[in-house]
């Protein structure tokens, strides 16, 4: 299309952090685009501040889109996450005011599930650990209980939170490591899920005790606050590890960094915190647990196919489309958007 064809009044969207190229000039086809090339952090106040005039977001789970800034831009139709988690989205408020949102499920599945299933690896065979010790010039003889850590081929793994990508890594598990798969979930899975790879639904307290590596794979919200706190780790076995890719807050980890210490579970593998980037500085002086920066879905593949999904969530919504992953998809039924062309 020539510069001349183009419709005066294009909508506006913002993009709130730095992304692809491609997925800019991907909206630039549609829309006025305000970018983030810079990938500045920004506050509440300036987000807001940004979204002025805008109809459109496409951010990540790092921006609070809560009933305030909802209230302060009335305009606002859409807000497409690049991530599959979207516990910083208040749905609700965005239900209430016929805002869609969207999120990226299935793109990341895969690519986290390996993380996962690679932090559980680590985890179990010290690796990290290993690691510290050859580089800090320790490794001077072999000896029979160098660094010895637990098997993960036959060992029991526990799944919390058996979604995509709980059921990704319980493959992995159960065909490639020989693993016995028991998991808690909100909902059983339906026996054709669950019998290719032997996975055995149980209670909580049960997976707690039964686990050798136990991983949380589930989403966070005010009900899975703490799911794993003082009283849960005390259930686990003193040789058991524990791997969370999920979230942040769905570990205490004050209460994690006490059991590691007195060696109440032998091990963690972290990819997630409570108040990232910031770590509770007790579990950086710990030798018993890996430390990742949230990179569960980071591969280059990966992180294109998520920005690209949010970029088909926010175009097919604003040009007429139909949206492939909406979290509220009954907003598409109500009076905001009829008639859209
Ligand atoms: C993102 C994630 O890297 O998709 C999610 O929910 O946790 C990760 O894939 C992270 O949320 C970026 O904000």
């Amino acid at each position: 299309m020539r510069q001349t064809e183009l419709p005066l009044h294009r909508p506006h969207v913002l993009i709130a952090r730095a992304v692809f190229p491609e997925a800019i000039a991907r909206l630039s086809e549609h829309f006025e685009v305000e970018p983030n090339p810079d990938d500045a952090e920004w506050s509440a106040v300036e987000l807001s501040r940004r979204l002025g005039g805008k109809i459109g977001l496409l951010a990540t789970s790092g921006e609070r889109i809560d009933a305030a800034l909802l209230a302060a831009h009335p305009h606002l139709r859409a807000v497409c996450l690049m991530t599959v988690g979207y516990n910083n989205v208040d749905v609700p408020a965005c239900t209430a005011r016929g805002v869609l949102a969207t999120n990226a499920p299935g793109v990341l599945t895969e690519t986290t599930a390996d993380l996962g299933f690679a932090l559980m690896m680590a985890t179990a065979r010290r690796m990290a650990e290993a690691e510290r010790f050859l580089r800090s010039g320790q490794w001077t003889k072999w000896r029979y209980d160098l660094l010895t850590g637990s098997d993960v081929h036959g060992a029991t793994l526990g799944i919390l939170g058996m979604g995509r990508i709980g059921q990704a890594i319980a493959r992995r598990g159960a065909l490639g490591f020989g693993m016995k798969v028991i998991y808690h979930n909100r909902s059983r899975l339906g026996a054709a899920d669950e019998a290719p790879i032997g996975a055995r639904y149980v209670d909580k307290a049960t997976l707690l005790r039964e686990s050798d590596h136990l991983v949380l794979v589930l989403p966070y919200s005010a009900s899975s606050h703490h799911a794993i706190a003082a009283a849960e780790l005390a259930m686990m076995k003193p040789t058991a590890t524990l791997t969370n890719v999920a979230r942040g807050g769905i570990v205490d980890d004050a209460a994690l960094a006490v059991a590691l210490r007195e060696r109440r579970i032998a091990a963690a593998g972290l990819d997630v915190f409570e108040n990232e980037p910031t770590p509770n500085p007790a579990l950086l002086e710990l030798p018993n647990v890996v430390l990742l920066p949230h990179i569960g879905s980071a591969t280059e593949a990966t992180r294109r196919a998520m920005v690209g999904c949010a970029v088909d969530n926010l175009v097919a919504a604003l040009t007429g489309g139909t949206p492939p992953t909406p979290i509220n998809p009954e907003v598409l039924r109500g009076p905001r958007w009829a008639n859209r062309a």
